[in-house]
């Protein structure tokens, strides 16, 4: 009797787990498009597309390879419209009792798979450096589980940029090299690849289905095989690692993607594997062709950062994402859907992300993400947003960014303070504020701008949570120095913007 052996839309590498368990002479590979996974939250249409489109070649991929594979297209009349129900279709269709899955990343899939009237074995997805048991006997007993030392224990584990036992260049990190605000002139831009006749199908699916949902779907240029994601993996190590870690922080006007490396997406849906990612990275290191800065920054962003997000994930369980410490409740300001904003850095953010479903760390984190927590907003509500709008998003490493490293909803697991700042961290970094209606520079009154006041209002409102916090007392002795009248007029002003943000007003 054959078995189905379960593909999902992020699970489209050779070496799946549940393929290397398959044989591919007796069993059935089931992969489908279904309204639960594309409408579960209202993913932008660039996401759907990618992923139905990858998932499309990579089923022909398989079939040539001589595997047996149910697929079924989104509009196809007996579509079953969910994981579990495709499953439950299939199976009636090849008598199949039994289903091999790869634990899929997202708790919501894994419950439905767990309660799918199958028997269902799921087997760890090892396209990862850290198993669960890993991150688990890594993390037992700590006190504070702080990325840094778990990355340098991927950095042995995996023997990237290392002597021996010893760092290469004496430092297991460079961040301090990578804070350059951006340069005028930026000559590098993304490979794009101009949709073939398959894609163009999945476009005109999506466009007629998910018309409604934010984002721009066309022009669409993503990778969509992984022959077409080593290209881009290529095309970043020979024109952009060099300058990646010098720029990593900065944010343009004019430029969306400045030195990054747009290759999240694919390493998450599976076209790319992470350690030949970083393989890839390291070469040029060792050829001396990029800087250390750039290859450490860029290979602590993967063996670190992902790893380490993925084993907080699954470590802290199902209920991880509805964290709110802070118990923010704020509704999701209009202005996060497109609405129109007077905060440049804000418009230049949405605008972006409407556009390619794309914008970078520091956009995610300091510019989207510090106005939400600064403004009070729902974590719940920030979460959905960023795993509807971005194309690489996915529960497992989504959720620990936005409710853990962006909105210190976890109470301070993943992020040691929160990420808060006044405008003058964008103003260094960026140079939106110099085209901005707002002024940076001031602080109170008319035209001040909004984050210089929410700034001090976060503050005030976590008072007695951050005060005995080392890396916060100095900001609390700012404000307290200040006269007392400058202190109320600044939390009055924050509060009025706050409330004329409520109201739906243009801020
Ligand atoms: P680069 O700047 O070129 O970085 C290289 C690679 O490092 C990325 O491709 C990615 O694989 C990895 N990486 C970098 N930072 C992180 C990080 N913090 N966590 C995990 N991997 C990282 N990343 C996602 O892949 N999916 C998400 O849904 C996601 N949501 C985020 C939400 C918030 C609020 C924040 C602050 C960050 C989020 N990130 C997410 C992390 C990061 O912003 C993206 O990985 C990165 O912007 C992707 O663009 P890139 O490929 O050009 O990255
Ligand atoms: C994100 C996504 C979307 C939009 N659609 C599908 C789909 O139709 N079929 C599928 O197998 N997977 C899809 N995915 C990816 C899943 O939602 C993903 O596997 C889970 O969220 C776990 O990461």
């Amino acid at each position: 009797v054959s078995r189905l052996i379960l593909v999902l839309g992020d699970q489209l590498s050779e070496g799946l787990a549940a393929l290397k368990a398959a044989d591919k002479a007796r069993d059935v590979v089931v992969m489908a498009e279904v309204a639960d996974e594309a409408g579960h939250v209202p993913h932008h249409p660039k996401k759907i597309a990618l992923i139905f489109a990858a998932m499309r070649k990579f089923a022909a991929q398989l079939r040539n390879d001589g595997w047996d594979v149910r697929y079924a297209k989104l509009d196809d009349t007996g579509n079953a419209g969910s994981i579990c129900g495709e499953l439950l279709r299939r199976a009636e269709e090849t008598g199949a009792t039994e289903v091999i899955a790869t634990e899929p990343g997202e708790w919501r899939l894994i419950n439905a798979l767990q309660h799918c009237p199958l028997k269902v074995r799921m087997l760890e997805d090892d396209r990862f450096i850290a198993s669960h048991s890993e991150f688990d006997n890594w993390a037992d007993g700590r006190k504070a589980l702080r990325m840094e030392y778990f990355y340098r224990d991927m950095r042995r584990k995996t023997g990237l940029l290392m002597e021996g036992d010893k760092p290469v260049g004496g430092q297991w990190n460079y961040d301090h090299d990578n804070r350059k605000p951006a340069p005028d002139e930026v000559t590098h831009a993304p490979l794009w690849f101009e949709p073939d006749e398959e894609t163009k199908e999945v476009l005109d699916l999506v466009e007629a289905r998910f018309a409604d949902n934010f984002g721009v779907l066309r022009p669409f240029g993503f990778a969509t095989n992984r022959e077409q994601a080593l290209r881009a993996l290529g095309h970043f190590v020979d024109h952009a690692l060099p300058r990646f870690g010098d720029y990593q922080d900065a944010i343009q006007d004019r430029n969306r993607f400045l030195y990054h490396s747009l290759l999240s997406a694919y390493i998450n849906i599976g076209l790319l594997d992470v350690l030949e990612v970083c393989q890839a990275v390291e070469k040029e290191y060792e050829n001396g062709d990029v800087p250390i800065n750039a290859a450490e920054g860029f290979i602590r962003q993967i063996i670190g950062w992902r790893e380490y997000m993925r084993g907080i994930y699954f470590r802290e369980g199902p209920e991880y994402p509805t964290r709110n410490v802070l118990k923010h409740s704020r509704t999701l300001p209009a202005l996060y859907w497109g609405a129109e904003t007077d905060m440049r850095c804000m418009a230049k953010a949405v605008e972006q992300t409407r556009d390619e479903a794309y914008a970078h760390h520091i956009q995610r984190l300091m510019v989207t993400g510090n106005f939400g927590l600064l403004a009070g907003i729902d974590p719940g509500a920030l979460h959905e947003w960023y795993l509807s709008v971005y194309v690489d998003a996915f529960e497992w490493v989504e959720a620990p960014n936005t409710v853990g490293m962006s909105q210190f909803a976890d109470g301070g697991l993943v992020a040691s303070k929160p990420y808060v700042s006044s405008g003058n961290y964008i103003n260094k970094m960026s140079d939106h504020c110099k085209v901005c209606a707002y002024s940076v520079t001031k602080k109170t009154g008319e035209g001040a701008c909004p984050f210089n006041l929410l700034y001090w209002h976060f503050m005030d409102r976590h008072r007695e949570r951050f005060e005995g916090n080392p890396r916060m007392a100095q900001m609390y002795r700012t404000f307290d120095r200040m006269d007392s009248d400058k202190r109320e007029s600044v939390l009055n002003e924050a509060q009025g913007f706050l409330d004329r943000m409520d109201a739906g007003e243009r801020v």
